[in-house]
């Protein structure tokens, strides 16, 4: 296992006191679906490959911020990618993305057959066995673009556990919040956030706190029963907003695990200071769970520009949720989801990274 750290030249030559880890999911660019569409609209992709540059450009800024790689275990990997997701819902991936004939091709679902097997499909039958929505488009390099992320995300648990002492941050996309363990849905095909979950669960109690403006509801699923983790949302009221169907309060886990799922539904307009708000009784149950790690599933679609939610935070008020994470005192893994300002993205990212640093 090797670890290599590229300090930029940017950076400030003596270190300071916290430094940022980096590691970036590589080969992400090669998955770029051109549209998404929804009952009387279509438009572009929200989730563009230009948004990772915007981060990385962002961070590159700024001092003290270290961009690694770090090589995991295949087995060990694969391993925890199978405890998150089922190997037929992998295997179908890996399909859908080899039936791609050029990198221009895509595959939508338009049925969602409903049987007690999947053999005989056709490829927009199969892709929409495996589908929530429309969101999540299948072409050349999907499959290879989600497990870059998935590796990545894996990677930072690894270094995680290795040195908890400053947070590591995953950039990553395709993002992974609406994965479920069997199904894809709103720009996601694996779930990150969980992946990393179930490495650091290993080691001990793990919160996760999801921060983007759409309810987790893969994440949500995929730790329902399991009293280990902690799963914290604040997200748009799904009433009213993607994915509709979950991030209700009433839903709160499993019989075994009642009570380690928290939702925080929020109406459209909400501004800082409500949100700071929420956000504090959200750490509150956080830092009582006495979790050994904390995972940040980073959206940045709360933004008050951002085209798909209806929130209204200013980029200081980016640097205040940064403060409070780093306030908890707790090892913080910070992963990427959701954030579709074009202009704003990098700037709201590094000014969360920053202060979360302490
Ligand atoms: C990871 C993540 O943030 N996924 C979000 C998926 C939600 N995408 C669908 C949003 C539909 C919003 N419709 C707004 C109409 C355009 N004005
Ligand atoms: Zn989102």
């Amino acid at each position: 296992m090797s670890v290599f750290s590229i300090s930029w030249e940017t950076a400030v030559k003596e270190t300071s006191k916290n430094r940022l880890r980096v590691m970036l999911s590589s080969g992400h660019e090669k998955h770029h679906p051109k549209m998404e569409y929804q009952l009387d609209w279509i438009g572009t992709y929200s989730d563009q490959p230009e948004r990772i540059d915007l981060i990385l450009s962002a961070l590159k800024d700024l001092s003290g911020v270290d961009l690694m790689m770090k090589e995991v275990g295949e087995q060990t990997f694969w391993e925890v990618l199978e405890s998150v997701h089922t190997p037929d819902y992998l295997k179908a991936l890996r399909l859908l993305s080899e039936a791609a004939r050029d990198e221009d091709e895509y595959f939508y679902p338009v049925v969602h057959p409903r049987r007690l097997y999947n053999t005989g499909l056709q490829i927009s039958q199969i892709i929409g066995y495996y589908s929530i929505d429309n969101f999540a488009p299948i072409g050349k390099d999907t499959y290879g673009a989600a497990l870059e992320a998935a590796r990545t995300a894996y990677a930072c648990a690894e270094e995680m556990a290795a040195n908890p002492e400053t947070p590591v941050y995953a950039l990553v996309r395709p993002p992974g919040h609406h994965a479920g363990r069997d199904y894809m849905g709103g720009y996601c095909y694996l779930n990150n956030a969980a992946i990393a979950a179930r490495r650091l669960v290993e080691m001990g109690r793990v919160a996760i706190l999801d921060v983007d403006y759409h309810h987790g509801n893969g994440t949500q699923e995929i730790f329902w029963h399991d009293a280990d983790v902690l799963y914290v949302s604040i997200h748009g009221d799904p009433d009213q907003e993607y994915p509709l169907y979950s991030g209700r309060i009433e839903e709160k886990g499993g019989e075994l695990a009642h009570g380690f799922n928290i939702n925080f539904p929020l109406p459209g307009g909400t501004k800082r200071d409500e949100y700071l708000q929420v956000l504090d009784k959200a750490l509150e149950a956080i830092i009582t769970f006495q979790p050994r790690y904390l995972v940040i599933s980073l959206g940045v679609d709360t933004y008050k520009n951002d085209p798909t939610g209806e929130f209204l935070l200013e980029q200081a008020d980016f640097g205040a949720i940064g403060r409070r994470l780093a306030k908890t005192g707790l090892p913080l893994l910070i992963l990427q989801e959701g954030g579709y300002d074009l202009l704003e993205t990098g700037k709201l990212v590094a000014e969360l990274l920053i202060n979360a640093c302490g």
